[in-house]
């Protein structure tokens, strides 16, 4: 399409006549956005082709990554950089007089995801197609993505998101290749040569309609696909008002459920649920019984992952084909799904291990539920000849139990990889969650820590870190990021830290000039960039955070001589809608903000900033700006993390508990360069288990607890007197679950070691360039080689275009 910078040029204004109607002086941003983003995606097409053609022909083995969710942020940038072309087309449009910069604010994120879960799903697309590996995603095309977040006197409001308002263009509609779904109806059993047919009849039909777009990946040629279905009426007769029927249907594709840890409870959910696993494996299955006829291989061709539980009705779907389709035995079926399927776990929050009615799941899909219900039965008797007369353990561990469906059992019976992502979390999984099933099938069991791409979190987001990185080490560890290592021979190179010093300088910058002009503070570039960005959860402790806030404010307040280094503390996280403890907190937070940031006797030694709308593009801005990365779960709670990971990436030092993926952050870069804090997962387990927390001694021993704790409720903040009495009553009255109290002072001592280690310029420069040599290891490529390897066994194909 075009090979250097006047080609570039010429294509674009032919482009953006033809497919606008306007010329180049009348087309506005947009035009230009959607003229050179359908340039791009045409540019790819070719190789998108011949990727499918080349693992056609190599009968490669395929991996389809069905998820609920993809958080996907904006792509213009981003393929760009992976096609090597991003200084070809910002030049070119400079020519023009058009900043690229400009057109990629045109860009709406993506946002089919809620948090980690689904930015996970979107490091792995990446990372497969830059490591040349045959992987695709399959998920949801929802019309709208999380909702957009704006803070009205401090409280959280919630927008409806409008990503395709504009429509997309990285996306190409494949209707010709619909699948319809169905729902409701009844399965009507008879008997023909002795075998046992099932036919699911009066069922009503939802069309599937995929939308597939290309996943490119880095200075190679391959381009997998990500296919996102849309729900939409189907041409078969229906029995009932018309209208209805079109608007039940297309709820199913309508809204991203608001959050990854808690189970909505409605049926709704589930249909979306079958909706992506039936839609995407009978397209599977439609295309290799086109290359391959039968299904009795199809786990040697095929691996299908489930990310998390959303996609677990993977499994009965695949045994109904393989039965009632393709004719197979019961055990043949069983052997080939078992064989294909594997699952991640996310969470250990009892919250978040879902469970369906069978009330609500039978009639929704009555041959689903009988494939469930005899896999349970078999796994059932199975358990009984291994533990013959263990009644309380066969009915804990049962797939169907107490009129419940549970997912994650279901799950662990019908694949044969169960991961954790990350070593204490797995830890956790095989020595507590599931410790039954462990004993049972304990080579099912793996781990793998989880991982953020590179290209996206750091050559992406931080362009002059990445330039002043390849001065140093060369390129190499773009394609082989642990070579970042390198960079620890520079530890002693002032002149080195010093540009360090200058681009996070630069970097800090940039992210308060945006701050300023979103929220209109003025933020100090020299204090301390302190940063905690991720979905607000009670067990996440943006509580922690505030009340140390709290804390240092009476400390400045009571003593003029309190010496600490001026710190700029940062937020961005949204609130599931129906969370009300978690929205409580936003308004805490704000309200904070407003008294310490109008104080002019604190002398601006402390600014609270609540960025709104936290998502991938601003999350971008955020982590190369930051000095303290705050990771401050509640031990045991956050199974991995992978904003600790970023932030690791862009030079910040955490300070965090041992939690998740912070244990193996630790490891990597010493104790010397991290700030631990707080109780250990071990210590918070066997409060659980055995008592023995108080929150209210803590409260009366402590007055610096008490002090912050009180100022909740006693008018400190006027005019809000009882806007947080549902705080002050979870720490005290509810015996504060997740250890605020407990943890407060370790963390006031840790955030004081802090201060002190940042007026030593040079040893904090030091420490960050130890952050960032250790980081490759946290390259979602490493953990995509790990699932490729031991779970998936799939192999590269295709070879790099360039050096
Ligand atoms: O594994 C990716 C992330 O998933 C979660 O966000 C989730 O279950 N939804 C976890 O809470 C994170 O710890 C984890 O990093």
């Amino acid at each position: 399409m075009f090979s250097n910078k006047m080609e570039f040029k010429e294509t674009f204004l032919r482009r953006l006549e033809m497919t606008c109607g306007k010329s180049f002086a009348e087309s506005t941003k947009r035009d230009q956005y959607d003229t050179l983003g359908n340039m791009i995606r045409e540019y790819v097409s070719l190789n998108w082709i011949e990727t499918k053609e080349k693992n056609r022909v190599a009968k490669n083995k395929q991996v389809y990554y069905l998820s609920i969710e993809f958080l996907l942020g904006r792509l213009l940038r981003h393929n760009l950089i992976n096609l090597k072309i991003d200084q070809v087309v910002s030049e070119g449009l400079a020519e023009l007089g058009i900043h690229l910069d400009e057109i990629e604010d045109v860009e709406v994120d993506a946002a089919l995801g809620n948090g980690g879960l689904g930015r996970l799903a979107a490091c792995f697309l990446d990372s497969l197609a830059s490591l040349n590996l045959p992987g695709h995603g399959c998920g949801i095309r929802y019309k709208h993505g999380l909702f957009e977040q704006k803070i009205v006197d401090g409280y959280q409001v919630e927008l409806p998101e409008q990503w395709l308002r504009h429509g997309h263009v990285w996306e190409v509609r494949k209707a010709d290749l619909s699948i319809e779904v169905p729902f409701w109806g009844k399965v009507e059993v008879s008997e023909e040569n002795g075998r046992m047919i099932f036919r699911h009849v009066n069922a009503e039909m939802i069309t599937a309609v995929p939308y597939d777009m290309p996943v490119v990946g880095y200075e190679t040629e391959t381009v997998n696909t990500l296919r996102l279905w849309n729900a939409e009426p189907s041409p078969y007769p229906i029995n009932r008002d018309i209208m209805q029927y079109k608007r039940e249907t297309e709820s199913v594709s309508e809204f991203l459920y608001p959050d990854d840890t808690h189970d909505e409870g409605k049926i709704l959910r589930l249909k979306q649920q079958y909706f992506l696993v039936s839609a995407s494996i009978r397209s599977i299955v439609r295309s290799y019984r086109k290359q391959y006829g039968s299904l009795v291989d199809f786990h040697q061709h095929i691996s299908i992952h489930i990310n998390d539980t959303h996609p677990v009705l993977a499994i009965p779907e695949l045994m109904r084909i393989l039965i009632d389709e393709e004719q197979l035995s019961w055990d043949e079926a069983w052997h080939i799904t078992l064989n294909t399927i594997s699952y991640t776990n996310h969470t250990t929050l009892a919250e978040a291990l879902e469970k369906w009615p069978i009330r609500i799941f039978q009639p929704l899909l009555p041959r689903i539920y009988m494939i469930v219900n005899e896999i349970n039965e078999r796994f059932c008797k199975n358990l009984w000849d291994l533990y013959p007369g263990d009644w309380n353990r066969i009915e804990e561990m049962a797939i169907i139990a107490h009129d419940q469906i549970k997912m994650a059992h279901l799950a662990l019976v019908g694949s044969h990889s169960v991961n954790g992502v990350a070593e204490l979390h797995t830890e956790i999984l095989k020595k507590r969650e599931m410790k039954n099933f462990y004993e049972v099938y304990p080579e099912k069991f793996n781990n793998k820590t989880n991982g953020i791409t590179h290209r996206r979190w750091l050559i992406k987001s931080n362009p002059k870190l990445t330039d002043l990185i390849c001065d140093a080490i060369g390129n190499d560890w773009i394609h082989k990021p642990e070579l970042l290592e390198k960079l620890e021979a520079f530890k002693e190179d002032s002149v080195f830290l010093n540009q360090m010093f200058l681009i996070k300088k630069l970097n800090k910058e940039l992210l308060a000039k945006r701050i300023q002009d979103q929220t209109g503070i003025v933020v100090d570039t020299s204090s301390i960039f302190d940063i905690q960005v991720k979905r607000l959860h009670a067990y996440k402790r943006q509580l922690l955070n505030i009340l140390h806030i709290m804390h240092l404010y009476n400390r400045l307040k009571e003593d003029s001589s309190f010496n600490m280094y001026p710190r700029t503390f940062i937020f961005g996280a949204k609130a599931s809608p129906g969370y009300y403890y978690a929205k409580k907190i936003i308004k805490l937070i704000n309200t904070v903000a407003e008294k310490v940031n109008n104080d002019a006797s604190i002398n601006g030694k402390l600014k609270v900033v609540f960025l709104e709308n936290y998502r991938v593009s601003l999350a971008e801005d955020i982590f190369p700006a930051a000095d303290v990365s705050e990771q401050i779960s509640t031990a045991s709670k956050e199974a991995s993390g992978t904003g600790n990971m970023k932030f690791m990436m862009n030079g910040a030092l955490t300070v965090g508990t041992l939690d998740g993926a912070n244990i193996e952050i630790k490891d990597r870069v010493g104790d010397e360069n991290i700030f631990i804090f707080g109780l250990k997962a071990e210590e918070v387990l066997n409060y659980y288990q055995h008592g023995g927390y108080r929150s209210m001694e803590y409260y009366h021993h402590d007055k610096r607890i008490r002090k912050v704790v009180d100022q909740l409720t006693n008018g400190f903040f006027e005019g809000v007197e009882d806007e947080f009495e549902a705080i002050y009553d979870s720490l005290l009255m509810q015996n504060d679950h997740y250890f605020v109290l407990r943890d407060f002072a370790s963390y006031i001592q840790i955030q004081r070691d802090v201060d002190t280690a940042y007026k030593n310029q040079q040893k904090w420069l030091q420490m960050s360039l130890m952050n960032i040599a250790k980081s490759g290891y946290f390259s979602s490529d490493r953990t995509i080689e790990q699932y490729a390897k031991e779970i998936w066994s799939i192999k590269p194909v295709g070879q790099f275009t360039t050096s």
